[in-house]
């Protein structure tokens, strides 16, 4: 198991039932993702970590509405209601989510002018996180991802793993999606197209 992670994606309180960009169902994967925690020798989590004025936040353009799509020099941003704010309330993990048995927690998003779904690209696909570096560092090579949401960041990292030249596994039952227009099947297609284990 030397070689094997598992990645905890975004398992915050934002994304849970309740929270600003609660997803349906969200905090329905962490009796799932505990439990798994025993099998890997390496746990890694990821947390959204935005400024309060993040270009991500609907609130930051004039006339635009959560959900929409707009053009970032970047490329294509979807904006979002405010959400998991440096230390915010919303930002913490789960209360029930075993932090403790992390060895890295990475955080993305933090700069103001890009956001940041994968865990080791920005929204450019070209900003590393320096994920993958300390990966390779340590010898591993296939990861198992989980967590919220299915469709952003979960997807995102996943198919980032595999150009990365990691084996990527994703877990459905222990992830959930966002779904806005149709991301969840899309994003899901997309996985399969890039060489994702889907389970
Ligand atoms: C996420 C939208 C905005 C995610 C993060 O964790 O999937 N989605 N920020
Ligand atoms: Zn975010």
């Amino acid at each position: 198991m030397a070689g094997k992670a598992l990645i905890v994606i975004d398992v915050q309180n934002d994304f849970c039932p309740g929270g600003a960009l609660g997803v349906a169902d969200g905090d329905a994967v962490v009796p799932a993702i505990n439990a798994l925690m025993a099998d890997f020798d390496h746990v890694i989590l990821t947390q959204d970590w935005h400024p309060a004025d993040h270009a991500s936040f609907a609130s930051q353009h004039k006339g635009k509405a959560a959900y929409e799509e707009i053009d970032m020099p970047y490329g294509p941003q979807r904006l979002w209601p405010d959400h998991c704010i440096q230390g915010s309330a919303g930002a913490e993990f789960h209360p029930e989510l075993y932090v403790s048995s992390a060895e890295l927690i990475i955080r993305k998003g933090f700069r103001r002018e890009i956001d940041s779904y994968s865990a080791f690209f920005e929204n450019d696909h070209r900003t590393p996180t320096g994920l993958a570096g300390y990966l390779r560092e340590r010898g591993i090579t296939d990861l198992t991802l989980a967590g919220l949401a299915t469709d952003f960041c979960v997807a995102f990292s996943a198919i980032d793993a595999r150009a990365q030249g990691f084996a990527a596994t994703v877990l459905l039952d222990a992830s959930r999606g966002i779904d806005v227009d149709g991301s969840l099947a899309a994003m899901i297609a997309r996985m399969r197209e890039a060489g994702v284990d889907l389970r």
